[in-house]
């Protein structure tokens, strides 16, 4: 695996995410209470036994950054590193990254340095765990120019994905980057040919490329070179490849999710609380999932009512109701409040207690949840301040809406609160 490079797409202009990506780069968004986007793909890698890692973004955030060097820090004894680069404007390069491959090409020649076989590109905003060593060695026992680690998928999100062909050797034959109508339809396969009963292969006759590549050296190297006017992998490099090199599939058959839009990182959030057994555990202690360790104390609960939830650390929840609900790092929840089905980021430090009283008789509201406040359905980001009888609850059961304003933004009827917002006392939304 120390021929292996990892090179971490960390996301575009970051519309899709919006407003979690307002003051931060799209890694550093927060997942499952305590852990960053960024940590996902990292730590696959170290649990892989890939340690040269680097991270594309379109800004540099100081929060991304910060992350990044408080929770990576490698041993001297190794050559692991995992670093951040930045779009950065030059007067060759006046734009920012165009697209997925555009972004690696800015940087090829600091690639091109590396003494290595293989570049693996993955993806910042899946959920998943995957141990890339057995993706490398199907790889290289085939001989392939480049592999794509492939799932099957069903009719609803076909249309928003790669798809796939393969021949009976697994060599991919054909390539439609997101297809429509008849195109869509064109791409159907008979998914038994992967193992799929007959019918699981009713449900997913589809063959997706997840955007995981792994690329001989040389192979992306000159494709880049050779198509310079394209921009993206899926839309354009790999389909272009597809007709004169051998691209290989690789199979995944474990749990995987693009959480890039805020309707699919919402629920891949809340599923994480599933009983028994949710679909993606951070539970594995031969896979860890790694994050900045933080020594914060133990969560307080005094006399509250908790349901299907997660509770990070540091938290204080006094006398409140907390059902199928993830609660960030030092969230305060006060009393006779409800929280159903909604994603608290928490907060970033710690208001002391003396602190929040003073904001209170000075009619400023103290961070956290304010008393008799109900939440349904809602992503609070980090650092917001809920007043009291608040009920954000999506009302008038609103699909869109930008209200950024008061606040919030509503997105595919979810309620997002932005980073360091200002909810007042008796506020409905
Ligand atoms: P999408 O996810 O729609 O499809 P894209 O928007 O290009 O493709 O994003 C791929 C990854 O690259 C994301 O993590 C994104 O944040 C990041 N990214 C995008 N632009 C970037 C830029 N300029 N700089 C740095 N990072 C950037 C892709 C493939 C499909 C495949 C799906 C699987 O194109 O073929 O099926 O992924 O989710
Ligand atoms: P995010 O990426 O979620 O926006 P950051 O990592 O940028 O979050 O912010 C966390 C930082 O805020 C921590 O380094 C923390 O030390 C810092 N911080 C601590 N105290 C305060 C304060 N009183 N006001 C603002 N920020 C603070």
């Amino acid at each position: 695996m120390k021929k292996v490079l990892s090179i971490i797409l960390g996301g575009g202009a970051g519309t899709r995410l919006y407003p979690l990506t307002k003051y931060r780069a799209k890694p550093a968004v927060s997942l499952a209470g305590k852990y960053r986007l960024i940590d996902i793909p990292v730590s696959n890698c170290i649990n892989s036994e890939i340690l040269k890692i680097y991270v594309l973004t379109q800004f540099n955030s100081a929060s991304l950054n910060r992350h990044i060097s408080k929770a990576y820090n490698f041993s001297q004894f190794s050559d692991g590193f995992v670093e951040v680069l930045a779009a950065q404007q030059t007067p060759e390069n006046p734009s920012w990254f165009q697209g997925t491959a555009d972004a690696v090409r800015k940087y090829l020649w600091l690639f091109e340095e590396w003494d290595v076989d293989e570049y693996l590109i993955l993806s910042g905003d899946h959920l998943y765990r995957m141990d890339y060593q057995h993706f490398v060695q199907r790889h290289r026992e085939t001989g392939a120019d480049v592999t794509l680690s492939v799932v099957p998928i069903g009719y609803k999100t076909a249309s928003s994905f790669g798809l796939i062909k393969i021949d009976e050797n697994g060599r991919v034959v054909e390539f439609s980057e997101k297809p429509k109508g008849d195109a869509l339809t064109e791409m159907e396969v008979d998914t038994t040919t992967l193992g799929l009963s007959p019918d699981q292969a009713k449900d997913k006759p589809f063959i997706a490329s997840m955007g995981i590549y792994l690329f001989k050296k040389e192979v992306l190297v000159n494709l880049l070179k050779q198509y310079v006017d394209q921009t993206d992998f899926g839309k354009e490099i790999i389909p272009s490849c597809a007709k004169d090199h051998n691209i290989q599939a690789y199979l995944f058959d474990g749990y995987w999710e693009d959480i890039g839009t805020i309707e699919a990182f919402y629920t891949s959030n809340l599923a994480l609380t599933k009983q028994p057994a949710p679909d993606f555990s951070f539970y594995k202690e031969d896979a860890p999932i790694y994050t900045r360790s933080r020594y914060l104390p133990p969560s307080k609960l005094q006399d509250c009512q908790i349901t299907e939830s997660i509770i990070s650390e540091g938290c204080i929840l006094k006398n409140c109701r907390v059902h199928h609900s993830v609660v960030g790092l030092r969230q305060r929840i006060t009393a006779d409040c409800v929280i159903e089905d909604s994603l608290l980021m928490g907060a970033d430090y710690y208001e002391p207690m003396s602190e929040s009283s003073q904001n209170r008789t000075k009619g400023k509201i103290p961070m956290g949840i304010g008393e008799g406040t109900t939440i349904r359905n809602a992503i609070i980001d980090k650092n917001a301040r809920v007043g009291r009888n608040v009920q954000i609850i999506n009302k008038e059961s609103v699909e869109e809406s930008e209200r950024e304003d008061l606040g919030f933004y509503i997105r595919s009827g979810i309620v997002v609160v932005l980073k360091n917002a200002v909810i007042p006392d008796g506020m409905t939304i």
